[in-house]
């Protein structure tokens, strides 16, 4: 893990007051650390050097690590030759304007700082860029340890996926174009789209397919499977798994193989536990899961398998001496599509209290060129959705397109209420996964003032157009 030198931190520390700062509602920092810093690293996959970005706090360590009630609250600095768009992924006690994803944020410019100020929000969360430079690994853990959060061992793991590839270089092999006319080269329809990865997926017998970036590997705590994490476990112990999907284009199935488990979180928020042989988290997602190491010990891996195919990654889960394996990339089989199977056994500790809703469709969809809409407008292009503040809206998402899209909305978790059997009351979230062929259906009470993204969390989905505003006021 990169962690910079305390010399480093006060350098910094004490070149703040020197660093501009134009932004109405963000004053200087005083002389103190950052409380977060962007900066840029280099990490080693597959036996070659690769420079990334990173997302390191105060103490060194990636991302925020705090607990109920702390606030976060202090300068977040951006020590990287890039523009910064920060996003507080699942943080709803941020008011809009706490972080600059939304119209009218702007992008902290290299050497510059934003003063940050808000409670955290309980729970499993995290931090990413609103930009292509997530590709980049423009992201970090944001855990805020709650206040009846069992008294156990816990471990964060964060999944990335990983291309050598600049990511604007990514996006030009799809065919796409950032919205916006912001670089990329306009390609022909579904150019670059691998054919040989479409599968036979959901959604009434349509010709569904996942993973259109061919990846060079599969990061989990920014490492392969050649080279795994290895945390040490007691025999016996229970441990809490907080786990991430940070990746931009792909979604995983969590496999704890031989272990016991139950997942107790999703994005952050309680559930009732459930048991599963495997389970899905789509971009953007989390889980939180509790294992139980046998007593007589050993080494166990947790694998993360890419939905629709063999490839995996991992960490090892080990008690003292124990000797751990070679674990191939490849699984023996390949994983199943992401499907709502395990949202709908899913209930949320604190459900929404029953209120009037009214509806909102979302259409999702594709046109020729890899563009990627809502409601038939890319970003910017159509009015933003109209919302009161205090109403309780539902978005029924409808997805006729042939990818699956986990749709996210910032400074909210809604509540799954419809997954295309009945109304129930499932799990709140903050991104929701719609097949090819779905109707899902979200319930959100809107508590805060402001303008909030809606957008698909694929990133090259996003970038090429799949995103909206609710304007609540
Ligand atoms: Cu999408």
């Amino acid at each position: 893990m990169f962690r910079p030198t305390r010399r480093a931190v006060l350098t910094q520390a004490a070149a703040l007051p020197l660093l501009g700062l134009a932004r109405p509602g963000f004053a200087l920092s005083p002389v103190v650390p950052p409380l977060l810093t962007a900066t840029s690293r280099q990490i080693e996959v597959l036996g070659r050097a690769a420079t990334v970005y990173g997302m390191v706090g105060a103490d060194g360590r990636s991302g925020i690590h705090a607990k109920a009630g702390d606030r976060f609250a202090g300068a977040v600095l951006n020590d990287t030759a890039v523009p910064l768009v920060h996003h507080w992924h699942g943080q709803v006690m941020a008011a809009e304007g706490q972080d600059r994803a939304y119209t009218g944020g702007g992008e902290l410019e290299p050497g510059g700082s934003d003063l940050i100020d808000f409670e955290l929000t309980p729970g499993t969360h995290w931090m990413h860029s609103h930009q292509l430079t997530e590709q980049q690994l423009m992201a970090a853990p944001m855990i805020c340890r709650e206040a009846d959060a069992e008294d156990i061992q816990e471990h964060v793991l964060m999944l990335h996926d990983f291309s050598f590839k600049a990511p604007e270089e990514i996006l030009a092999g799809l065919g796409g174009a950032m919205m916006h006319g912001a670089g990329g080269d306009m390609g022909g329809a579904m150019a670059g789209m691998d054919h040989s990865k479409m599968n036979m997926g959901g959604g009434g017998g349509m010709m569904t397919h996942a993973n259109d970036v061919a990846y060079d590997a599969f990061l989990a705590n920014d490492r392969t499977l050649a080279d795994p994490e290895v945390v040490q476990v007691d025999p016996g112990a229970r441990l809490r798994l907080r786990i991430i999907n940070g990746a931009t284009a792909t979604a995983f199935w969590i496999d704890p193989g031989m272990l016991d488990s139950t997942v107790i979180a999703v994005d952050g928020s309680g559930c009732a536990p459930v048991s599963a042989k495997a389970y899905p988290i789509a971009q953007g997602q989390r889980l939180d899961l509790i294992v139980t190491i046998p007593a007589q010990g050993g080494a166990f891996p947790i694998f993360a398998q890419v939905e629709a195919a063999r490839m995996r990654t991992g960490i090892v889960l080990a008690t003292a001496g124990a000797a751990v394996p070679k674990l191939a990339d490849l699984a023996e089989a390949g994983a199943g599509n992401l499907d709502v199977s395990f949202d709908a056994m899913l209930r949320a500790v604190q459900p929404l209290p029953d209120a009037a809703a009214r509806m909102e469709h979302v259409m999702l969809g594709e046109e020729p060129g890899y563009r990627f809409t809502i409601n038939g407008a890319i970003h910017g292009e159509a009015p933003p959705i109209a919302a009161k503040l205090g109403e309780r809206l539902e978005l029924m998402f409808m997805n006729p397109t042939m990818m699956m899209h986990p749709m996210h909305l910032h400074g909210h978790h809604f509540q799954i209420v419809d997954v295309g059997m009945g109304r129930f009351a499932g799990p709140r979230r903050d991104v929701v996964v719609v097949n090819p062929g779905a109707m899902v259906t979200v319930a959100v009470d809107l508590d805060k003032p402001g303008s909030w993204f809606l957008h698909c969390h694929h990133l090259y989905h996003m970038a090429t157009g799949m995103m909206t505003e609710l304007r609540v006021s």
